[in-house]
């Protein structure tokens, strides 16, 4: 078995950091990268080397895969961690590491190639045996094949491009009348964003939850849960607030999610860390929607529920190590995670600048996820997200108590931030009742 010694943190901000913490933690080396707006970051100083890879633009630094595998070269990685966003999902970065010798933490090339195609993923998943909603199989022909669907499945639907997630070339369709200027604008986008103008047709559910599945899996077919998360409330595709568990979800329903989960983990080989995405309709039914084969901003709230560090075990997992069984895992109480942007509470438009101000929140049970400080600049290149405050409680209601509080010991200046809204919600009978769904910001 080979262990791994050195890890260049292939990401910026708050994730970088939170990579770095574990690493060293482990007693192995971190390696940072940085472009030049990112050159003054604190953090940067926690790893053991840090290597400017490039300019302020994403595509000539944190995207640029030959700037990284030089950083790679020149510091003697022997691992690569991604983090989410930039590299994260790129195949051709996962095929020039494992070229090049250096492990990629994460799955394989393979699996990360068939769960992008969204309408592949369904049939594979499917074929695993987890529930799907109605739908093409595969690919819509043309418009006459999506005239024939649609009926057949019954109004609405939604088509869907193939190469898409995360609500890109979508639309909803409510009638006939509407199919063909739907089907054709939902192509183009495809085909404009992703290259692919591939589409694909469901029985659209109005007002779904959205509830996602942690899973990992190590090399000898093993596979664990790390419980769900109900990520919900989110505004044009944005997660804004993510809880575990899922309370709208009876026990048994529960268990036979995560039980679901870990088979289907286990059925397509899968490998590392990884989510399974999954839209649950008002009769409590889920329905599997996609799979993301990466650490997500929201993985610490199944963290604080679990007491596992799911970096550390993706680490270990890349090193060939075997994982721990599902009866060693045991989820307690409730966490919530409030993502802390830089925008204008209101507008949700970004607020870039220097934060004059910067006070956070702390005791037991409260988690901040930052990389930033008081005199940091936050640049307006990157996502405008500056941090994560995650809380814990023994259910649901102290949880929000508790977030509650925290948000007011918040103090920031210089910038705006979502704060205001957060502190909103926490007290929106919606919220606190737990009566809202993916539709509720609009
Ligand atoms: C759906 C749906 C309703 N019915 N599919 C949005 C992002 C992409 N991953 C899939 N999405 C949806 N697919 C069917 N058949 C509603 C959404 C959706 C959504 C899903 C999860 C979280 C937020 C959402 C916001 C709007 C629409």
């Amino acid at each position: 078995m080979k262990k791994i010694q050195k890890i260049l943190v292939a990401n910026r901000g708050e994730i970088a950091l939170r990579a770095i913490r574990t690493i060293k933690e482990m007693g192995k080396e971190a390696v940072a990268v940085y472009s030049t707006a990112d050159k003054d970051a604190e953090y940067l100083k926690f790893a053991d080397m840090a290597i400017c890879i490039g300019s302020v633009k994403s595509n000539e630094s944190y995207l640029n895969i030959p700037s990284i595998m030089a950083a790679v070269d020149i510091s003697g990685c022997d691992a690569v961690f991604p983090g989410y966003g930039f590299l994260s999902e790129n195949q051709n970065f996962v095929e020039i590491c494992k070229y090049q010798n250096i492990i990629f933490i994460g799955p394989s090339v393979e699996l990360m190639a068939t769960m992008s195609d969204k309408s592949k993923a369904k049939e594979v998943m499917k074929k695993a045996g987890v529930p799907v909603i109605l739908g093409s199989e595969g690919a819509i022909k043309d418009i006459e094949d999506a005239k024939k669907l649609a009926k057949k499945i019954g109004y609405p639907v939604i088509v869907k491009a193939s190469a898409g997630g995360g609500g890109r070339g979508m639309r909803v369709v409510e009638n006939e009348d509407y199919l063909e200027n739907a089907f054709l604008a939902a192509g183009s986008e495809a085909l404009n964003a992703f290259g692919d103008g591939t589409l694909y047709m469901e029985k659209y559910i109005r007002n779904p939850r959205h509830v996602e599945v942690q899973v990992v899996a190590d090399k000898y077919g093993n596979a664990i849960h790390l419980g769900e998360r109900d990520c919900s409330l989110q505004r044009r595709h944005q997660k804004l607030i993510e809880e575990s568990p899922a309370t709208i979800l009876d026990e048994k329903t529960r268990q036979k999610l995560l039980n679901t989960a870990v088979k289907a983990t286990k059925a397509i080989g899968y490998e590392n860390a990884g989510t399974f995405e999954f839209l649950v309709d008002s009769d409590k039914n889920f329905y599997f929607m996609e799979m993301n084969t990466r650490l997500q901003v929201e993985h610490t709230i199944s963290e604080m529920v679990s007491g596992v560090d799911i970096v550390e075990l993706m680490i270990k997992v890349a090193e060939g190590e075997k994982l721990l069984s599902q009866d060693k895992v045991h989820l307690k109480g409730h966490a919530i995670e409030c993502r802390i942007t830089a925008e204008d509470p209101e507008k949700f438009i970004p607020s870039p600048g220097k934060i004059t101000k910067w006070i956070t929140p702390g005791g037991r049970n409260v988690r901040i996820d930052s990389h930033v400080y008081c005199n940091y600049t936050v640049s307006p290149y990157y996502d405008s997200m500056i941090g994560k405050l995650i809380v814990w409680g023994e259910d649901r209601s102290s949880a929000i108590s508790k977030m509650r509080e925290s948000l007011n010991e918040f103090r920031v200046e210089g910038i705006k931030t979502i704060i205001p809204f957060h502190k909103k919600m926490m007290t929106n009978i919606d919220f606190v009742e737990n009566n809202y769904d993916t539709n509720y910001l609009g």
